[in-house]
Formats: C-alpha cells, sequence, structure tokens
C-alpha cells in the first residue's frame, strides 16, 4: 500500500507541475489579492498557475491584525463576499468585520476548486526577461533558497505574470534590480512603501493595480508599495477590489493579443 501511495501523489504533482510549465497567467504570491485574481481567471477558463512561498497561502490574512483574527472591509466590497459566501457583521462608518480564517479559507478553496494550480513551498526568485517582457519566472523549493544551498532552478513560461507579494513586491524588485526597465509607474521607477494611512492606501492599491511593465501585473499591497502609496493595516476592502481588478485587466489583455 505505501507503494501505491507514494507513486499516486508523485504521478498526480508532477502531471500538475508539468501542465503549468507554460500557462495563461504565473500568479506569484498568494496573498488576498492573488488568491481572489486567481480564481476569477480559474472562472473564465484561463489557465492560472500560484507560486506560494510558504506552504500555506493566505498571506497577511490569517492573522487579522496583531493575531486577533478578524479583519474589516468596506461596504462596497459586501458583493464579493457574498460571491464567495463569506460571511460579515455590520461595524460602523461603513465599515464590517469578517472571520480572517472563513475568509481566507474561501478564497483559497474557490481559486483551487475553479482550478487555478496552487504551488506551495516555491519561491520565485527570479523573472524570464526577453525582448523587453517578463515571459515568466524563475522558481526553487523555499527551504532550498532560505538554507542558502547552492542549486539550480526550474522556470515556468506564461503569457502574463502578477506581482502578488505583498509588501516586498518581490517580482518588480528582482526585474528592476537586474535589468535596466523603465516602469509604466510615476516616475519611470520603482518606489517605496509610505506609512500607515488606511484612507491613501486603500485607493491606491485599487489605483495602482495594473500592468506596469509588458507582461507584469501588480496588485495588492504590491501595487501599493511601488506606486510610493501608504500601508493601510488590516483592512482588506482594497485587497479584493484590486484583484478582481487585476483579474479583469489581465483577461482584457489576453482576449487582445489573441485578436
Ligand atoms: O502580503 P500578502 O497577504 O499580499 P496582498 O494580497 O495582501 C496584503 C495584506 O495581507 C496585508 C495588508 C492588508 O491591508 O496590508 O499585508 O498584497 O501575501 C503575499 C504572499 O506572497 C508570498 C508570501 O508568502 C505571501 O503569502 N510571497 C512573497 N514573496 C514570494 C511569495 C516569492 N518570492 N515567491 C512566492 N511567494
Amino acid at each position: 500500500m505505501e507503494y501505491t501511495i507514494s507513486k499516486a501523489i508523485c504521478e498526480r504533482w508532477f502531471d500538475k507541475l508539468q501542465a503549468n510549465l507554460r500557462t495563461d497567467v504565473i500568479i506569484v504570491g498568494g496573498g488576498p489579492s492573488g488568491l481572489i485574481c486567481a480564481a476569477e481567471l480559474a472562472r473564465e477558463g484561463i489557465k492560472t498557475c500560484l507560486i506560494e512561498g510558504k506552504l500555506a497561502p493566505g498571506g497577511g490574512m490569517w492573522g487579522g491584525a496583531m493575531l486577533f483574527n478578524s479583519i474589516v472591509v468596506q461596504a462596497e466590497v459586501l458583493p464579493i463576499l457574498d460571491r464567495y459566501g463569506i460571511k460579515y457583521l455590520q461595524a460602523e462608518q461603513g465599515l464590517y468585520t469578517v472571520d480572517a480564517v472563513e475568509a481566507t479559507s474561501a478564497l483559497i478553496y474557490q481559486a483551487a476548486h475553479r482550478g487555478a494550480a496552487i504551488f506551495s513551498g516555491i519561491s520565485m526568485e527570479d523573472v524570464l526577461h526577453k525582448d523587453e517582457r517578463v515571459s515568466g519566472v524563475v522558481i526553487n523549493w523555499t527551504p532550498v533558497s532560505k538554507l542558502g544551498m547552492h542549486v539550480d532552478p526550474l522556470s515556468l513560461c506564461s503569457s502574463i505574470v502578477l506581482d502578488a507579494t505583498g509588501h516586498p513586491s518581490e517580482v518588480v524588485s528582482v526585474l528592476t534590480r537586474k535589468n535596466p526597465v523603465k516602469l509604466n509607474l510615476p516616475g519611470d521607477t520603482m518606489s517605496y512603501e509610505r506609512s500607515m494611512n488606511a484612507e491613501a492606501g486603500e485607493k491606491a492599491c485599487v489605483e495602482y493595480t495594473g500592468e506596469i511593465y509588458p507582461g507584469l501585473f501588480v496588485s495588492g499591497m504590491a501595487a501599493c508599495g511601488v506606486s510610493g502609496s501608504n500601508r493601510m493595516g488590516p483592512i482588506f476592502g482594497g485587497m479584493l477590489l484590486s484583484g478582481v481588478k487585476a483579474a479583469m485587466m489581465i483577461s482584457a489583455s489576453l482576449s487582445g493579443s489573441l485578436k
């Protein structure tokens, strides 16, 4: 029986990897913006692969604030919560609270159930950059990177890459560190995240969601950081709106390139 268990797991996992060596979209980072983007794209039948460096996707959503695992959202995202079957309670000033565990697990479930391929424990360490376009990512096991082991990576190819890595905006950072590129951002270059201002940060993370370099989109906290906007703390409506906006823009870009 042990042989059969191991064989079944190996076959399934390698089938999944092989099927995702070339995809429409690679999402780096399984926080709220990346997960909801994956769920929305997969629902449209767009071949989507999500790479999460940690064991479990969910990013900063599990922990609420200071480990108080409730999060806050604005009234405008209630239709999204309804679509994902996430319950909410009214607070004050048009704000609502959501159980962080229910919300995070709902996003993960919908992304996986709708057909996005989720790989965990694997980190993006570089991008594929050819003919002035990002065309995929370079990956390795997170423990290999953490232990500093001298092991070469593998590459995954895609039409589009989404940087949903949150505060460190790791995809944009590695692209700009290694290549002399001009970004579609104020000042043509990557900025840095400013201090807490919930209203400004929530607005900016949606506003700056988009394609900042051919083939490379940003969402969520990464969109805030690279555009020089503020962090916003444990309010998550902007993250969900950003992920949904990223999915709409990516879908439009893919259908445009098929014409
Ligand atoms: O930070 P994160 O939750 O991203 P987000 O969707 O949401 C931000 C909020 O959680 C919070 C906030 C809310 O108001 O301010 O911070 O922008 O999730 C990012 C995910 O990306 C993974 C990381 O482990 C986390 O789960 N990640 C980061 N770098 C890499 C990565 C990498 N190089 N490769 C793979 N995954």
